[in-house]
């Protein structure tokens, strides 16, 4: 098996500040954040901006000052997020990727995100795709729901994209796919072969489904734009996930990937 890769996702798009005190917001808080899950054990930390208020903002300047803080501060991949917030254009959400990061998700369909919808029809996909390559910058497709397994292989079939890839499981959301071991085990069925993948179980789910991915050979994600709690009524920190996701790895016998081994293991994909 290879070493796991332990992505953390400190922040998301849709947490709020008054939800908990321990979402990073500022670059300065991702910096610090970088610093501490990469002593954890992260090899990849996925990147979504707040305004200093806690509001979205997908605007490249406070980007770069994110990228900045976190590579001042570790040597994690930094991937970007594609997908952003809710209501924003696909022009926001690629606007970033003229800042080169090494990874930027790909989400591979429309769902249904709570009340509201996540658009990802085909134009907006290849549009984001077509953004991706043009920046030479190594896409992670985003799958919330089996029928965008699907979906990644026709974007691959056109030519927007290619595969194998790394891809992430997001299992949870309401609206889409379920977040049960039987769910994982169907989309790792469907993938195409030679793609290596991830798992983001949403809420509660975060830790089994961590768990089963470190025995089955996968990778994981975890953070804050998941999953909220350490445990029933108390609130995490990013570092706080991370380390015990290594904890269980080393009691399973997985070695945690650095971020140059990760590295490796996703050009081999890429
Ligand atoms: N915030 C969600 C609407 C991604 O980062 O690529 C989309 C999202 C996916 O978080
Ligand atoms: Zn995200």
């Amino acid at each position: 098996m290879d070493p796991l890769i332990i992505t953390v996702a400190p922040v998301g798009g849709e947490v709020m500040p008054d939800q908990t005190p321990y979402l990073p917001v500022t670059p300065a808080q991702l910096g610090e954040t970088a610093r501490e899950v990469r002593a954890a054990g992260a090899g990849i930390i996925h990147v979504h901006c707040r305004n200093d208020d806690g509001s979205n903002t997908h605007d490249v300047a406070r980007f770069r000052e994110a990228y900045d803080a976190i590579r001042a501060a570790s040597d994690l991949i930094v991937q970007f997020s594609t997908g952003g917030a809710i209501g924003m254009t696909p022009a926001e959400r690629a606007a970033p990727l003229e800042l080169r990061p090494e990874m930027a998700t790909l989400t591979c369909g429309t769902v249904n995100f709570g009340d509201d919808v996540f658009e990802n029809s085909f134009p907006i996909m290849r549009g984001i795709a077509a953004a991706i390559a043009q920046h030479g910058v190594v896409p992670e497709l985003e799958i919330f729901d089996l029928g965008h397994v699907a979906n990644a292989k026709r974007l691959a079939a056109e030519g927007a994209i290619r595969l194998p890839a790394h891809v992430d499981f997001v299992l949870g959301v309401p609206g889409a796919l379920e977040a049960t071991v039987e769910n994982l085990v169907d989309c790792v069925r469907a993938l195409p072969p030679g793609c290596s993948w991830s798992v983001a179980g949403i809420g509660r789910m975060q830790l089994p489904l961590a768990t089963v991915a470190i025995a089955m050979g996968g990778h994981v994600r975890v953070g804050l734009e998941d999953n909220l709690y350490y445990a029933k009524g108390r609130l995490a920190r990013n570092e706080e996930l991370v380390a015990r996701v290594a904890r269980i790895a080393s009691e399973l016998g997985r070695p945690v990937a650095t971020p140059d081994e990760a590295r490796g293991l996703l050009l081999r994909t890429a």
